[in-house]
């Protein structure tokens, strides 16, 4: 029987959330995350775990069918891969940052300095496009500590929070790249194992949409019916019940996050009550 292979981080900032996602699909891989490979109890998936870096070569081979990796680590390797779906998670920004005392004026600062960094190709196509000749010192690890040794001027490297930089007197002055994790896949997959993505594919936008949707039921005076369903436009339209109590009824919509609050207010203002949000487990429109 033919089984799709994903490639997965084996342990590091992407692991979990990559492996609930495959949970949230519904796809049963109960056993030990110790090993290379697993497979799936209830889909023909195999997983693998690598080394992040290793992920988009692997899948240009077509060692694995499919993996998931940071868009940083999947731009920087500049393998021969498709880029499928964003995931919303593992969210960072590739900076460039410098000691805290500087008084940096721009771009041009850079100019003739040492830039440490592990994203060489990603910083030299944005010292390319800005005009400016920096001398690059590729390093594996501990980017954040080059300034302070002696052995570059400015940093290039991942940030979340921020708090690395700061605990080592840097602070950030561009940010040349947004990253969040994504799926990729091999670019000649047979048809059996296309369709089998496609499956995975539907599976993984009914997990995503579900979460940037909350589903919503409230109770209103009928007068008040039509301009709540204006506020309320739901998947196709909302569902009103009407309630034991005559002159009511309950309305029950999907509302975005994006909107959720100002959605709210303007709810309230035209005289819903007991409002109730609930979670969304999958979304299949
Ligand atoms: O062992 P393996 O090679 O698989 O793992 P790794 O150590 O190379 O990668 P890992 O697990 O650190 O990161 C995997 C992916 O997570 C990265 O490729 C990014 O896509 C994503 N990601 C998200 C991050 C961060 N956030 C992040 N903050 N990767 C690294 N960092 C590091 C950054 O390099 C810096 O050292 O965290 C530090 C900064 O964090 P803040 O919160 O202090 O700003
Ligand atoms: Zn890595």
């Amino acid at each position: 029987m033919t089984k799709l292979t994903i490639a997965l981080q084996k342990s590091g900032r992407l692991h979990e959330d990559s492996v609930n996602l495959l949970k949230e699909c519904g796809i049963d891989i109960s056993s030990s995350f110790s090993k290379l490979k697993i497979e799936a109890e209830n889909f023909p998936l195999e997983i693998f775990f690598f080394r992040d870096d290793d992920i988009p070569q692997y899948v240009e081979e077509g060692v694995a069918d499919i993996g998931i990796v940071g868009e940083n680590v999947l731009v920087e390797k500049r393998k021969q891969v498709n880029k499928l779906e964003s995931l919303g998670f593992g969210k960072c920004h590739l900076s460039i940052a410098v000691p805290r005392q500087i008084d940096y004026t721009g771009v041009h600062w850079l100019n003739g300095k040492r830039i440490a960094t592990s994203y060489k190709n990603i910083l030299q196509e944005y010292l390319d496009t800005h005009n400016i000749k920096a001398d690059i010192h590729e390093i594996s690890g501990s980017v954040e500590i080059a300034p302070g040794i002696g052995l570059a001027d400015a940093i290039c490297d991942l940030v979340s929070t921020g708090s690395t930089l700061f605990s080592n007197g840097l602070k950030e002055v561009e940010t040349i790249f947004h990253s969040e994790a994504v799926l990729i896949v091999h670019q000649n997959l047979n048809t059996e194992k296309q369709e089998l993505l496609n499956k995975l594919l539907l599976r993984i936008k009914a997990v995503k949409r579900s979460k940037h949707n909350k589903y919503i039921l409230l109770n209103a005076p009928n007068e008040k019916l039509d301009k709540i369903c204006k506020i309320l436009p739901g998947m196709k339209s909302p569902t009103i019940l009407p309630l034991a109590e005559p002159g009511w009824s309950s309305v029950h919509s999907v509302v975005h996050e994006d909107k959720f609050w100002e959605i709210i207010e303007q709810l309230k203002n035209e005289g819903a009550q007991g409002i109730l949000v609930v979670s969304i487990e999958k979304m299949i429109v």
